[in-house]
């Protein structure tokens, strides 16, 4: 049985498609999940979002036991949540960092992910396209 990659989101991005669009486009976080499930092709994903961060470490808790790989995007928590941190730093497989804007283009606020330190890769600035890129990535990162 191939374990699943999560797809893990974070706060405000079940607003995605009418969430500040000029910044984070108007694809809807469901028509992400599908181009993550087309991108991982014939390995299954877990595909969530939570604005409640100690569902985000439960879910990587999760991950820890029956997941292959971690690409997550904690939103607003990526700059704040040693919770989340420490819950990646104990997820043994490969873990991409994603969001859908540059972050290093964005206000201060924005610009410094705690989970950096943990991600095996980090990727931004793709638009919603980016979880699409994020996912092949890790296939293939699997796959090595
Ligand atoms: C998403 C969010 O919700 C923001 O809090 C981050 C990130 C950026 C993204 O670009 O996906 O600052």
């Amino acid at each position: 049985m191939t374990k699943p990659i999560y797809v893990l989101n974070g706060p405000n991005l079940n607003r995605l498609g009418t969430r500040e669009p000029e910044i984070y486009g108007k694809t809807t976080l469901a028509e992400v999940e599908a181009m993550c499930r087309k991108a991982a092709g014939a390995r299954p994903i877990e595909f969530r979002q939570t604005n409640a961060e100690h569902q985000l470490v439960e879910w990587i808790h999760e991950a820890i036991d029956a997941g292959s790989g971690v690409v997550i995007n904690p939103a607003g928590l990526s700059f704040r949540s040693i919770p989340v941190l420490d819950a990646l730093k104990m997820f043994p497989g490969p873990i991409i960092e994603l969001h859908i804007s540059n972050i290093h283009r964005r206000e201060e606020i924005y610009q410094h992910s705690l989970m950096s330190k943990v991600a095996t890769a980090v990727i931004m600035g793709l638009g919603p396209d980016g979880y699409a890129t994020a996912v092949s990535a890790m296939v293939r990162l699997l796959e090595k």
